[in-house]
Formats: C-alpha cells, sequence, structure tokens
C-alpha cells in the first residue's frame, strides 16, 4: 500500500518572496495535514547530500548554489497516496509545463527557481523525511 506521507520543501525563491503561507494553504486545500515543519537555511554540504542522485548532471552546481542561496522551509505532509497526490498537486519541473492551478504554475519563477520539492517515490520519501526530521518528529498521529 503506498505510504500516506511524504515530504516537500518550499524552496528559497517562493520562501524568500513569503509565500510560504500561500504554498502552505494550497498543500492544505489539496487535503494534505501538515505534520512537521522547519525552517533552515541548508548548508552547502546538506544540499549536495541533499540532491546526490543529480551530482553527474550539468545543473547539480547551480541547483546547489540556488538551494543554499536562503532559507527554506522542508514539510512532512499526510494525506492517502502522499507521494503519488503530492507530485500532481505540485505539476512539471519547469512552470511552463506544469498544468494550471499547480504550485509551480502558480508560484515557480523557472525550471530551477521552482518553488517546491517533493519526492517522487515512497522509498525517497523516506530517505529525504528522515534527513529533515527526527522519527518523533514525521510519524506522530495527527
Ligand atoms: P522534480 O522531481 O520535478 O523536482 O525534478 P528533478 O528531480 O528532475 O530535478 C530536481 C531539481 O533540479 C528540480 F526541481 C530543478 C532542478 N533542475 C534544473 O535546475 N534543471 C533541469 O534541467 C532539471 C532539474
Amino acid at each position: 500500500m503506498a505510504s500516506d506521507r511524504t515530504l516537500a520543501i518550499i524552496k528559497p525563491d517562493a520562501f524568500g518572496r513569503a509565500l510560504a503561507g500561500q504554498v502552505l494553504a494550497h498543500l492544505e486545500h489539496a487535503g494534505f495535514r501538515l505534520v512537521s515543519a522547519r525552517v533552515l537555511h541548508l548548508t552547502d554540504a546538506q544540499a549536495r547530500e541533499f540532491y546526490a542522485v543529480h551530482r553527474e548532471r550539468p545543473f547539480y552546481g547551480s541547483l546547489v548554489s540556488f538551494m543554499t542561496s536562503g532559507p527554506c522551509m522542508p514539510l512532512v505532509l499526510a494525506r492517502a497516496d502522499a507521494v503519488a497526490t503530492l507530485r500532481k498537486v505540485i505539476g512539471a519541473t519547469d512552470p511552463r509545463e506544469a498544468e494550471p492551478g499547480t504550485v509551480r504554475k502558480l508560484f515557480a519563477e523557472s525550471k530551477e527557481r521552482n518553488a517546491i520539492h517533493a519526492s517522487d517515490s515512497d522509498t525517497n520519501a523516506e530517505r529525504e523525511q528522515a534527513f529533515f526530521f527526527a522519527e518523533t518528529e514525521r510519524l506522530r498521529t495527527l
């Protein structure tokens, strides 16, 4: 059965433009409950590790620079079929290709400065929740 928890990050572009509240409202409106949240400024080492899967890609250095350019807001979110549903709600990586009404269509500036991250599988959701949150913070019942 698909997990009911996933990880999102309101990225430095959206957080820096004071859009966190609007993004969160959008996610809650889509049926997600907020389980845990933090505001933190990623270090270079943290951003490199978080996006290690992309380390051979040409955009890796630029992505790490962007993700360390200001504070961001990791979130643990819960609802049925959390991973697949959140991926639909955030929209395509490039906002020009995102469906109307998705978080990235509404709030992203570009393919890199794209407002929000969401885990793309249950395995990654587990790893990414553990990256930012203690077990007691992410497993609590709502
Ligand atoms: P997504 O799962 O939609 O966040 O997209 P990817 O995992 O493919 O990429 C991770 C992040 O790298 C994206 F959110 C933005 C950035 N990226 C670029 O900056 N340029 C690209 O061509 C592809 C991805």
